[in-house]
């Protein structure tokens, strides 16, 4: 490279913009991000609805403490609330599980005792924690969270008091739950987590917090460091090329290694790239993405890692059916349990797989506005489905759960479809069954790989799924970007310091 490396970024999501402001602050000059859609955010993605803001994408900094990135970088530019800024508030730990106050219902109409409920939810806690102590065990019990967890509640549940009705609503409780983790997890079922790598991930400390200005907020002022024809929008990249030897357009006329080519023919020469594009996406397009093709080595590990559909549905009611402190409302099929594979006929059941609407607080900021999260196939049908049809849908859930065949439809909807947006194809990625955190760091590893000639890391890869530790979150993905930018960094420190002897 030469003094001033020409850097092409591709994806304007938080991993992309963290590592160009980081390049950016180091001196380079020649970089551009070439973003396939007509904004910048990607995942992180703030809408208008009702009488507030709604996230499309990632809704909280998950431990909003001194270790995370996007928390340091938020604070900095004021984006968030008094709150969210306490000391208190940066020392919670809730170990992943926060609680808000609710009411569970049940599909027979009955409120559920919120001590029985409570009670569950602490006794999964412990199981979910289990779960991610294999780590550095020479032996699993299971291959998967979801295994691990129904072998022991069926070890567990031997020993339950009472009739046969209470420990059907305990199960139907428990199973809410796995539920709950498969949209926390990005994935269909628990099945699909692989148990040992499960620890990788790492809970911070902190108690979730919001953006009240929205997510994208901060993305606008990552943006604002950085010169404004940066970003070049509706480049979908088609195909890397690189070991090449490619004319470039610069008064020199030198060549570089890498050509980058766009799906409308449009070409763009580079000496390295920074790839940042989702793996669902990668998963899609890993045979023609790049050229040479990816080493198979990385192929299997794309192939191999996780990457599911975790989507919203956000509906406006005229008025609230909830309680005024209600904060979630939960819903308790009484007729499942975890041991019970769900009906495969999604038409018939998809709304089943919803654990209930966070109330979106507080309603003078936002309406009454309720949001839920669906995980999995059912998320995915759900997006071939029509607004009027959800909405039909989810009136009779309203109805049958609170007894009330009067609760009006909602009057606005607001659902996401991370699965069919063909530059994402999902929410995020999580540790498949017969994956391990290695493989994480195998999508990480630069082209070419090893030690090399003289054109060294033309092709990095960043996002969060190359995140080990924090693989799944804003955090991860902005940490990512950031570690892509220092490795050119420290490649253009050893390089001067080459041509300075
Ligand atoms: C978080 C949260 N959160 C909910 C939902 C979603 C996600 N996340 P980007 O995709 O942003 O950018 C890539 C760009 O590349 C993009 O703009 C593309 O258009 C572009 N591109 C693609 N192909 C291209 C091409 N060919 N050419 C050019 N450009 C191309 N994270 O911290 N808090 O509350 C949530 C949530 C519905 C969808 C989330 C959350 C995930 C983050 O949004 C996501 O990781 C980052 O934004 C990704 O940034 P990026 O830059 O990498 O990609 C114990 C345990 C288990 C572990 N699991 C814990 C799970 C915790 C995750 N929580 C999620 C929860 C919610 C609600």
């Amino acid at each position: 490279s030469g003094p001033d490396p020409e850097v092409l970024i591709v994806g304007s999501g938080i991993a992309g913009i963290g590592a160009a402001q980081r390049l950016y602050q180091h001196g380079f000059r020649n970089l551009r991000i070439l973003e396939a859609t007509e904004r910048s955010g990607g995942r992180i993605q703030t809408a208008h609805f009702a009488k507030g803001l709604v996230e499309i994408g990632a809704q909280w900094i998950h431990g909003p403490s001194k270790e995370n990135p996007v928390f340091q970088l938020s604070s900095q530019y004021d984006l968030l609330d008094e709150e969210a800024l306490s000391e208190e508030n940066q020392q919670v730990e809730v170990g992943g599980h926060p609680t808000f106050p609710f009411t569970s219902y049940s599909s027979s109409g009955k409120v559920v005792d919120p001590e029985l409920v409570e009670s569950m939810t602490n006794f999964y806690n412990t199981l979910f924690d289990q779960s991610r102590e294999f780590l550095q065990r020479d032996y699993d019990p299971a291959a998967s969270v979801g295994a691990y967890i129904k072998n022991e509640i069926a070890h567990y549940a031997q020993e339950w008091a009472g009739d046969e009705i209470s420990k059907k609503l305990k199960l139907a409780i428990l199973n809410t739950l796995m539920k709950l983790e498969c949209c926390i997890s990005g994935t269909h079922s628990m099945d699909l987590v692989g148990l040992s790598p499960f620890g990788e991930y790492k809970i911070l400390p902190g108690l979730d917090c919001v953006f009240p200005g929205g997510y994208e907020s901060l993305i606008e002022q990552m943006l604002k460091s950085l010169p404004k024809d940066i970003v070049l929008l509706n480049k979908p990249v088609k195909t890397i090329h690189w070991k090449g030897c490619f004319r470039g357009q610069t008064p020199q006329e030198r060549t570089f290694p890498v050509k980058v080519e766009c799906d409308n023919g449009e070409t763009f020469t580079a000496d390295h790239v920074i790839v940042t594009v989702p793996l669902g996406y990668l998963k899609e397009h890993c045979n023609t993405f790049l050229h040479p093709p990816l080493p198979s080595n990385k192929v299997q590990a794309i192939r191999k890692m996780g990457f599911g559909t975790n989507d919203k549905i956000i509906l406006e009611f005229e008025k609230p059916f909830w309680e005024p402190d209600c904060r979630l409302i939960k819903l308790i099929w009484e007729d499942e349990s975890p041991f019970v594979d769900a009906e495969p006929d999604l038409q018939k059941v998809w709304f089943k797989k919803l654990i209930g609407f966070i109330v979106l607080e507080p309603p003078q900021q936002y309406g009454h506005v309720l949001c839920s999260f669906l995980a999995g196939n059912e998320a995915e049908f759900m997006e071939t489905l029509t607004d009027a049809e959800i909405v039909t849908s989810l009136t009779e859930v309203f109805r049958r759960f609170t007894g009330n065949p009067k609760i009006p439809p909602p009057i606005n909807i607001l659902r996401t479809k991370w699965h069919s947006s063909m530059y994402t194809k999902g929410s995020y990625s999580y540790v498949a069954v017969g994956c391990s955190g290695d493989d994480i760091d195998t999508i990480a590893e630069p082209l070419p790989e090893g030690p090399t000639e003289s054109k060294p890391l033309q092709v990095l890869f960043a996002g969060e799924a190359t995140h080990r530790t924090f693989y799944s979150t804003t955090h991860g993905a902005l940490l990512s970007g950031r570690r892509e930018a220092e490795r050119l960094i420290c490649l253009q420190d050893v390089q001067c310091c080459k041509s300075n002897l």
